[in-house]
């Protein structure tokens, strides 16, 4: 394993392509992984891009790719698929499309899928993005599907984050539900060359202006109440940093398949990543970074513990009991805690 980690460290993409198929089969070599290249990560530009499916995510994270590498830089692309059933299909096309990308020296693309994955897909994706980033690559480029409901909470692994749109579902505006607005860098609608693209973009500058009034009229005396926001909608559009520190969410339109708009959509990536620069906000998401993927690892492993050290069998007469109402489910975590102590104490 050392020998194939200094491959890695030199950007041997082989050794890159070994190292994560390994990482992904084994708890040991991740932690080993990790232990070994964490001191050498932390200068790529990690670029999350999210929508409802079909927009054109990957259509559009292979044209941005490309301009990237034709301007110098090495890109990593890892596209999420957390294996739900309506997008099946939907890894096979990526494949076909990213095959023209993927040839590319200095481009790197991997599909990850939840089954088989061990610790968790939101554990692999950022071990693999960890991986990508000491081996040199300047962006990386994850792609995951919608944003609170999805697996791996995009804003936990990357430090600029795109949300895709596409014109006509509706009232204009499909994927924006709660928390996305809050989490969007930069908002983008795709399918630009599709009718109902102005609606779209009206409706989305419209609750960004709207969120933006509300923020800077956030105090007791304002008439907010009058648009229809509760304190607590208030309070959650005044934590957004991305208000606070000073960024200006813009609306982009591209047409992915023809290129139109890319060439805007990278200048502005560019723009974010030097205000995040600038504005100590890199620092800032860099420790929630750190901290989420800390937790995520002490989940897993206390929840690893519980499964070794209570039967399956104990768990599901507790799970059972809870289901008849002969338990409820406070009592019958305490009993899990209890039984996992004794286990654990006993080794
Ligand atoms: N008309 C039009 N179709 C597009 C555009 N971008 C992507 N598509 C098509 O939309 C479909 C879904 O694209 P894909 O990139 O797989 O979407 P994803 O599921 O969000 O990754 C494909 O058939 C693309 O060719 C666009 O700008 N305009
Ligand atoms: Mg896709």
């Amino acid at each position: 394993v050392d020998e194939l980690l200094e491959r890695v460290r030199q950007g041997n993409g082989r050794a890159i392509a070994r190292l994560i198929t390994q990482v992904e089969n084994s708890v040991e070599v991740a932690g080993r992984a990790a232990s070994a290249l964490h001191a050498y990560s932390g200068d790529a530009h990690l670029v999350g891009i999210t929508g409802p499916p079909g927009c054109g995510k990957s259509t559009l994270v292979n044209e941005v790719a490309k301009r990237i590498h034709d301007s110098g830089k090495r890109v990593g692309i890892i596209a999420v698929d957390p294996s739900s059933p309506f997008t099946g299909g939907a890894l096979l096309g990526d494949r076909v499309r990213m095959a023209d990308i993927s040839t590319r020296e200095g481009i790197f693309v991997r599909s990850m899928a939840s089954r088989g994955t061990l610790g968790g897909l939101a554990a692999a994706t950022s071990a693999v993005t960890k991986i990508l980033d000491a081996a040199g690559f300047e962006m990386i480029i994850v792609e995951t599907i919608g944003a609170g409901q999805a697996e791996v909470d995009i804003a936990s692994i990357a430090h600029t984050i795109l949300v895709i749109e596409a014109p006509g579902s509706g009232d204009g505006v499909q994927s924006i539900k709660a928390g996305i607005l809050e989490i969007a860098d930069i908002l983008v609608v795709n399918k630009a060359d599709r009718p109902g693209v102005e609606n779209s973009v009206r409706a989305l500058e419209a609750m960004l202006q709207f969120s933006r009034t509300s923020y800077s009229q956030n105090e007791p005396d304002s008439d907010h109440h009058s648009i229809g926001l509760t304190d607590d909608e208030l309070m959650t559009v005044a934590d957004d940093a991305s208000l606070a520190s000073g960024w200006a969410v813009p609306v982009l339109q591209t047409i992915a398949v023809d290129g139109t708009g890319i060439d805007k959509l990278v200048a502005v990536i560019n723009e974010h990543l030097a205000f995040l620069r600038q504005s100590g906000e890199w620092q800032r998401r860099e420790f929630e970074r750190s901290r989420r993927e800390i937790e995520r690892l002490v989940e897993y492993r206390i929840l690893s513990q519980l499964r070794e050290a209570v039967s399956e069998d104990q768990r599901d007469a507790l799970v059972t009991a809870v289901a008849r109402r002969e338990l409820d489910p406070y009592t019958a975590a305490d009993a899990l805690f209890n039984l996992a102590r004794n286990g654990i104490d006993r080794e």
